[in-house]
């Protein structure tokens, strides 16, 4: 159980379920990671962190937390197969639609968005998926299972269409099956001009963001459970988030594979920040 809330001091009055439009959903579960264990940390880790965050965004003038964000219970699914993980989360995140809720998933490791994604494919037409990402989690099976955090996105081809941002790391078999138009690489992204504008091209009108946070290069985020050099910085992402707010209608997002280091909390924040900065742009005109 995550006892703490996204902001918990701005008041019982911006945090009620029934009046918030936005619902937290924490899913502490690390069950399938590969390299450094922990991400079942994250959620509590970010939910700390965002208490230090000013309700005031400075580049929006605008405060985001008066649309409500209530911090559902968190899902409890420590010990439990992924596939059955992956259900109990689409439950949750599917009651949470049906509240008219605006779903932020809270990972845990990357496995989580599966069941997030699901849910919300069924509630909205024309889904695609912004895939922000070290890795292209593209193999459709790993370590025994077809719902190891390095298959999310073979499962959730399965479900729409999506496009794949800072990607850096891959086997040959990933290579092959890759969409080229829809995959833009952390190695393009310095020399290629206007690629924001190519990946707005590339999605539906309805796009759900999934974002590992090992997108960031580990000098912005260091604290993930299987980091990878040449990430992306703090604004090519929140200029991305940026674009896909202004042009495209998002339906929900997660944020995945934090891995809390005690003694280093830049990332907690870094992670905090960013979700509070793209529910901004998402509500700006709402
Ligand atoms: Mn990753």
């Amino acid at each position: 159980m995550v006892a703490k809330g996204f902001l918990e001091d701005m008041g019982g009055r911006f945090s009620a379920r029934e009046s918030s439009e936005i619902a937290i959903l924490p899913v502490p579960y690390d069950e399938t990671s590969t390299w450094i264990k922990g991400a079942d940390k994250g959620p509590l880790a970010v939910l700390e962190a965002s208490s230090e965050l000013e309700l005031y965004d400075m580049e929006t003038c605008a405060e985001p937390y008066r649309h409500g964000i209530f911090t559902a219970p968190s899902v409890e699914a420590g010990g439990l197969a992924p596939e059955v993980m992956v259900g109990k989360v689409k439950d949750a995140v599917t009651g949470l639609i049906d509240e008219k809720k605006f779903v932020v998933t809270l990972g845990g490791e990357h496995s989580v968005s599966i069941g997030a994604i699901k849910a919300h494919s069924e509630k909205f037409e024309h889904m695609c998926v912004l895939h922000l990402d070290a890795h292209a989690d593209l193999r459709d099976e790993y370590k025994g299972s077809r719902y190891n955090h390095a298959c999310v996105m073979a499962r959730v081809r399965e479900i729409c269409p999506f496009v794949q941002v800072g990607i850096r790391s891959m086997s040959a078999e990933e290579s092959e099956v890759v969409v080229r138009e829809d995959m833009f690489p952390a190695h393009e992204l310095r020399s290629r001009n206007n690629w924001i504008s190519d990946v707005m091209d590339r999605l539906e009108l309805n796009v759900y963001v999934s974002i590992d946070l090992d997108v960031f290069d580990p000098a912005f985020l260091p604290s993930t459970g299987t980091p990878q050099p040449g990430g992306m910085d703090w604004y090519q992402v929140v200029s991305l988030l940026r674009a896909v707010s202004v042009n495209k209608n998002i339906v929900g997002f997660d944020v995945v594979e934090l891995c809390p280091n005690p003694a280093e909390k830049s990332s907690d924040i870094l992670a905090a920040k960013l979700i509070y900065k793209f529910l901004g742009y998402i509500f700006r005109n709402r």
